[in-house]
């Protein structure tokens, strides 16, 4: 099954066979101290600037994250996206954890977003899903719910035909909810990247679904972050993570990598064309 977004210009088909497409999570505050505080000044001159550099990164998708502490993000969301949506063409991923702020960005998107993110619990899925639905947009869905993280592979699967039910009963087709399998870090829990790897080929087999996840969770606390989320990525994307949330500054060559030895880069072209961006951005 295909997730078809798009942007003012370009679409962009998430599924399998395709080669794997980034979703660009550098514009958000988690962890950045300058950002933060410009984005509570109400200052988003960085954003148009990480939209261009991961674009040209290779990013096909852009997450867009304001949700600083103290920042409006229902003021401020629809702002990010627009200024996104002035310099680049690319369909956007709008992260917040507040209804109210994916709906007010969502009414200025051009073309066909994907909303960051549903997960099962009742309130969420009665928050979010209708205001996906409403604007015929495409949702990420965690495998969490009321009772928290599962622990198995088993019950985070459950967890997630229970959210493509709840999906459908608002009208949400199958191929429009993009399942997010859960990074924790290994630091915590040392099986946590097993049962992500385990979940995420258990989605793609049972469901057919496409997924994504946010790999660089993976690495927290631990030496050579860079290293781990090079690795991971690799592991999520043979397992079935089609559209991973990632830094395409830093992952980009390796992503283009993966798809070249999974047999998803015609000719290498998407390889070879990445190393030359690489090579061009280092000289630059
Ligand atoms: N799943 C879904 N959405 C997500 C996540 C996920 N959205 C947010 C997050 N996880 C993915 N995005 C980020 C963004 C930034 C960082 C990690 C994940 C990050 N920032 C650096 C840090 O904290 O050290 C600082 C950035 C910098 O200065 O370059 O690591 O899992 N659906």
């Amino acid at each position: 099954m295909e997730t078809v977004l798009r942007g003012a210009a370009e679409e962009v088909r998430i599924g399998p066979g395709l080669p794997t497409v980034m979703i660009g999570e550098r514009i958000n505050p988690t962890g950045r101290k300058v950002f933060s505080a410009e984005l509570q000044a109400g200052d988003l001159s960085r954003v148009p600037r990480d939209a261009e550099a991961q674009a040209a990164a290779g990013a096909r998708v852009l997450d867009v994250n304001v949700g600083a502490a103290s920042v409006d993000e229902v003021a401020l969301l629809p702002r990010a996206v627009q200024m996104v949506q002035d310099v680049v063409d690319l369909p956007v991923c709008i992260d917040s954890a507040n209804p109210e702020a994916l709906r007010a960005a969502l009414a200025v998107v051009k073309g066909r977003a994907l909303v960051n993110s549903v997960n099962g619990e009742r309130a969420k899925l009665d928050a979010v899903l209708p205001v996906v639905a409403e604007y015929g947009a495409a949702v990420i869905a965690l495998v969490m719910d009321d009772n928290g993280i599962p622990d198995t592979p088993e019950k985070r699967l459950k967890v997630a035909e229970a959210i493509l039910a709840a999906a459908s009963q608002h009208g949400i087709a199958p191929e429009d909810v993009i399942f997010d399998p859960l990074v924790l870090a290994v630091g915590a829990d040392h099986r946590a990247g097993a049962v992500t790897l385990e979940t995420a080929r258990l989605i793609r087999t049972e469901l057919g679904a496409n997924m994504t996840a946010g790999a660089s969770n993976a690495s927290h606390g631990m030496p050579d972050r860079e290293l781990l989320n090079t690795v991971f990525l690799a592991l999520l994307i043979e397992a079935g993570v089609n559209a991973p949330i990632c830094n395409p500054l830093k992952n980009g060559l390796a992503v283009r990598a993966v798809d070249l030895m999974l047999g998803l880069d015609e000719w290498g072209m998407g390889y070879i064309q990445a190393y030359r961006a690489a090579q061009k951005a280092a000289t630059e």
